[in-house]
């Protein structure tokens, strides 16, 4: 049996979950997956395929069965890789954990995908602070062969590679987007408002609050207003925000940041659950919402 590599894991402090980078690439071990962590993949992926029908994107749905992914087995990257591959060219490489954000946004400039390669222990199944196997996984590589997605994250890497020769502000900017479309992002399809967003679509709760509750607001992407808007990394999001089109997302980061990030430098921040007189707001999931400057 070869030796596991090394699981990196945020460093539990008492002043809380300190994040540990490393920037190793490493061969997925999966003959040394013990049973539990095959379990563990089982339990969480059948509980959100049931949860995520009618409120996950219906790419979504439709390319965890073109990667043949199954609560069987937790799947192989080379498997995945061998369809990414035929289609938008991404690759999957096995990581330790988190990765330094330069490092990070080189590969999705590169189109490699980090996917980290433990899976959560059975007593973290319902929440974990940082991404493990199944949040990369069944969260994020599905949507890698929509078309204008695959683009757009790695446009979305040039964007950071360039942010983080810009400065520390723009980077806030820049995550800020990836955070409200990338991880928490909903989409307008022809039946409602519709799931995206990796960090949603692999957590049971948030899969039915971002749709059903009356709490959060759902704002129309606004690329300028997401960029300026603050998030919480420990609740369920206070504001969705609603593409109408994956095109969309790739139109919104085809210029040149640089004017926006000089514009943002001069403009408050704006709290996650606030809303503007000029956001279109959706009301719950049902997909309609009120024209700008409506009544709120
Ligand atoms: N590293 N492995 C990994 N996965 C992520 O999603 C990730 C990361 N490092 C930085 C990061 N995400 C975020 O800060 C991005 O917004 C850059
Ligand atoms: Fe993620």
């Amino acid at each position: 049996m070869n030796a596991q590599p090394r699981r990196v894991e945020h460093q539990q402090t008492d002043k809380g979950n300190v994040p540990v980078y490393t920037t190793a690439v490493i061969e997925q071990p999966w003959a040394s997956y013990a049973r539990e962590d095959h379990a563990t993949w089982a339990q969480l992926f059948e509980r959100q395929q049931k949860v995520l029908v009618g409120r996950a994107a219906r790419e979504f749905n439709e390319n965890l069965h073109r990667f043949g992914m199954t609560p069987d087995a937790i799947p192989k990257f080379d498997d995945l890789n061998r369809v990414l591959r035929k289609t938008t060219g991404w690759e999957l490489i096995g990581v330790e954990g988190l990765l330094p954000e330069l490092t990070f946004f080189d590969h999705l400039a590169n189109r490699r995908f980090p996917v980290t390669w433990w899976i959560r222990r059975p007593d973290q199944i319902d929440y974990i602070s940082e991404p493990d196997l199944f949040h990369d996984l069944f969260g994020h590589v599905p949507l890698l062969l929509q078309p204008e997605f695959a683009d757009y994250m790695q446009a979305y890497g040039a964007g950071g590679v360039k942010a983080h020769a810009i400065g520390a502000d723009a980077l806030v900017n820049l995550t800020r987007l990836y955070w409200y479309t990338v991880e928490f992002g909903l989409i307008k399809q022809n039946d409602g408002l519709r799931i995206y967003g990796s960090g949603i679509v692999s957590s049971k709760g948030e899969s039915i609050h971002c749709l059903e509750s009356t709490a959060p607001n759902r704002i129309g992407f606004d690329l300028m207003r997401i960029m300026r808007t603050r998030y919480r990394i420990d609740t369920y999001q206070k504001t969705y925000f609603v593409i109408d089109s994956y095109r969309q997302l790739m139109d919104a980061t085809a210029p040149d940041f640089t004017p926006y990030y000089a514009q943002l430098a001069a403009q408050e921040s704006i709290p996650a659950g606030t809303v503007l007189q000029s956001d279109f707001v959706y009301n719950r999931g049902t997909g309609e919402g009120w024209a700008k400057d409506g009544d709120i």
